[in-house]
């Protein structure tokens, strides 16, 4: 009587999917939400290729991680149960086995090749950065954030955005126009990047060390003064994407978030064009006009997550 492998197989994949689906790690919706919702497990769904790896490796680890655990459980429970005094009043005297040794010095070599493959490769991929479609110089202060998109002529104008937090009578009002605005996350003015393009975001900082986080991006590097580092995101889905500041620089440390809005590339030239004409009240409008469309992106995305 033998059970054949595939359906083995199939039996264990059945049973990962159905234990990853309950834990979260499910397909992302039309609409990716760029923040954890309360009861959340797992990472913030990835909207990048970098930000995928991570989940993915974060899954492997994690899975490796709990075996590991269970094992060694399980070892202790035999050892308290098999040696215990009352069923051998006298020990065993032996120091040696050389198979065993071999075993426990070989497996962990295996299982740290194991995850040292996909963590270089992953590492390749953030710090490989492709020819950039946009380049943003992100620029840390105590405590807000400001970004600025460099013209690439003489006549093509520098513009900057200057971030700050909402108050939480400044969510409750947006809220009400219709927009899904998170408390301690939202910024008065979201900086705009343009969806499936290659985003090269170059930071720094005025004053103390911050970090440039968004986590659905995959992207986390610190702002450092008078230094220039960089990280670079391709986003694949429009939303909007919050970040927070990820490095202890002070007192407002919790209170510096980023909020990126992935656009359509029409609509983001029509923001850039309104910004490098100073018109700010035009791009407010454009920004106002794409976060309601966003919300009901995501309205008929949760409909039909609950079908
Ligand atoms: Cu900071």
């Amino acid at each position: 009587m033998t059970t054949t492998r595939p359906s083995r197989l199939l039996g264990l994949a059945a049973l990962v999917t159905a234990v990853s689906t309950i834990i979260g790690f499910a397909d992302t919706p039309a609409y990716a939400l760029g923040y954890a919702t309360p009861g959340q497990m797992g990472l913030p769904q990835p909207v990048t290729e970098v930000a995928r790896g991570i989940s993915e490796f974060y899954d492997l680890v994690n899975i490796i991680i709990i075996a590991i655990t269970l094992f060694v459980l399980a070892l202790m429970i035999y050892v308290m149960v098999r040696f215990r005094e009352s069923k051998n009043p006298v020990p065993s005297k032996t120091t040696h086995n050389t198979l065993l040794e071999v075993a426990w010095t070989v497996v962990p070599i295996l299982i740290l090749v194991a995850i040292a493959i996909p963590s270089f490769k992953l590492l390749m991929l953030q710090y490989t950065y492709p020819k950039p479609d946009v380049t943003i110089k992100a620029i840390g202060n105590a405590w807000f954030w400001e970004h600025e998109y460099p013209g690439t002529t003489p006549e093509d104008k520098t513009f900057t955005v200057t971030s700050n937090m909402l108050s939480d009578e400044e969510v409750a009002e947006k809220v009400k126009s219709g927009i899904p605005t998170p408390r301690l996350l939202a910024v008065d003015n979201e900086i705009l990047v343009p969806v499936n393009k290659v985003v090269h975001m170059l930071v720094t900082s005025n004053d103390v060390i911050h970090n440039w986080t968004i986590q659905p991006f995959g992207s986390k590097i610190d702002a450092v003064p008078g230094r220039l580092t960089a990280t670079w995101f391709r986003p694949e889905k429009e939303g909007v994407f919050y970040g927070q500041c990820s490095e202890l620089c002070g007192l407002n440390h919790a209170f510096m978030p980023i909020a990126v809005r992935v656009v359509k590339p029409e609509i983001y030239d029509q923001w850039t064009a309104a910004m490098k004409a100073g018109d700010r009240k035009k791009a407010k409008e454009i920004t106002d006009r794409v976060a309601l469309d966003h919300a009901g992106i995501k309205s008929v995305a949760d409909a039909a997550d609950q079908r």
